[in-house]
């Protein structure tokens, strides 16, 4: 059922990245592809600490949604993503990655903290109220959908698209990690 589900994850993924590529052909290069993907979004970090788009001003960022729960997807994107950050070395300050749970009733700020020491320090985990997810959600157009299991559990499918956003919080593209740590830091480096 887990390689289905992965399977399921993934073609959503590559349909959203197909769609995303296909509007960014129809937009003017004038730059007006600003309200596409990302905005506002008031959320706190693992750490309890308050978190909004406005921090980020300044520095070129990496935002992906997912949850601590998620049994493949998850884990190796936070995997890939910890040795892209590990290849920035001390440029990795001047950037950020950003874990969005998209689970907000079991990803505390507690849960995240304990997850995320799994890997690279850099990465921030941001969690809120439902209402607060949602919109940052539906900001980054993203799909999250409870799916239930077995004895009141449940999972979560969702969008997994590593989305790269410019120093101006502009989305650029989907980042791609099927490529070596090297080449992924060298095309963030050239946000920077
Ligand atoms: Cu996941």
């Amino acid at each position: 059922m887990v390689p289905m589900l992965v399977a399921f994850v993934c073609g959503l993924a590559l349909v959203f990245a197909a769609i995303v590529y296909m509007s960014g052909r129809s937009i003017s290069p004038i730059g007006s592809a600003t309200a596409a993907i990302g905005g506002p979004f008031h959320l706190v970090d693992q750490n309890g600490t308050a978190v909004t788009d406005r921090d980020l001003k300044g520095r070129p960022f990496l935002v992906f949604f997912g949850y601590t729960h998620c049994p493949d997807i998850c884990p190796t994107t936070l995997f890939e993503l910890s040795q892209v950050l590990q290849k920035l070395g001390k440029d990795a300050d001047r950037t950020a990655a950003l874990f969005i749970t998209v689970d907000p009733a079991r990803d505390t700020p507690a849960a995240l903290k304990d997850y995320l020491s799994n890997f690279d320090p850099h990465l921030r985990g941001l969690t809120g109220d439902q209402t607060a997810i949602d919109a940052a959600i539906k900001a980054y157009r993203v799909y999250a959908k409870k799916i239930p299991l077995d004895h009141g559990d449940y999972s979560m499918d969702h969008t997994a698209i590593v989305y790269l956003m410019d120093k101006e919080g502009r989305f650029v593209a989907p980042f791609n990690l099927k490529q070596t740590p090297e080449r992924a830091a060298a095309q963030l480096r050239r946000y920077l």
